[in-house]
């Protein structure tokens, strides 16, 4: 099932989000959830706060275009390393049309169970270094807008606002039409 994606600045994206207890089919159909809601975004990440599950679950997809498709699913993750520098202009399904340049590290070793509950350990570098580090932030209820200098932080929760007043008065539009 597709699930509506939250929008700064929704309360919900700030919340911590809790351990996964037991990795049981509730947490693998979370899982597909959040898989068709990214690929038909589309993005190339998700974390289960995205769409208002308050667990430490995030996948992510990679591949480039002409490349299979390649689903990683990270529960309870916990990056252990981190290594040199990278600046990427990232994209967040939470920040509508929003692009910022972000500087993050180049390369991180991640720990966390897949969707059968395993352990697995990984390193990853560049855009899914990048990707991975986004993710685990929305876990802890950090945004992108964070990492940005106080002028583009005023600007980008100026722009967002003011689309969320407008849905707000769309939404009121539809009920009074009713
Ligand atoms: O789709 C997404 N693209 C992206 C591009 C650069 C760096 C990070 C990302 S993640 C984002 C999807 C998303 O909001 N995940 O939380
Ligand atoms: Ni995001």
């Amino acid at each position: 099932m597709i699930r509506p994606i939250l929008h700064y600045p929704d309360p919900r994206l700030r919340q911590a989000a809790e351990p996964v207890a037991q990795v049981d089919d509730d947490v693998r159909k979370l899982v597909d959830d959040m898989a068709e809601t990214m690929y038909a975004a589309p993005g190339v990440g998700l974390a289960a706060p995205q769409i208002g599950e308050g667990k430490r679950i995030f996948i992510m997809d990679v591949a480039k275009e002409d490349e299979p498709s390649d689903l990683r699913v990270f529960i309870n993750p916990e990056i252990v390393e981190r290594h040199g520098e990278i600046a990427w202009e990232e994209g967040c399904l939470s920040f509508p049309g929003a692009r910022e340049e972000i500087t993050r590290a180049e390369r991180i070793r991640v720990r966390a169970l897949d969707r059968d509950g395993k352990t697995f350990e990984m390193v990853f570098e560049g855009l899914a270094a990048v990707a991975v580090q986004h993710e685990n932030d929305h876990l802890d209820g950090k945004l992108m807008i964070d990492h940005l200098s106080l002028i583009r932080r005023r600007l980008l929760h100026r722009e967002m606002s003011k689309i969320a007043a407008s849905k707000r008065r769309e939404t009121k539009d539809d009920v009074a039409a009713e």
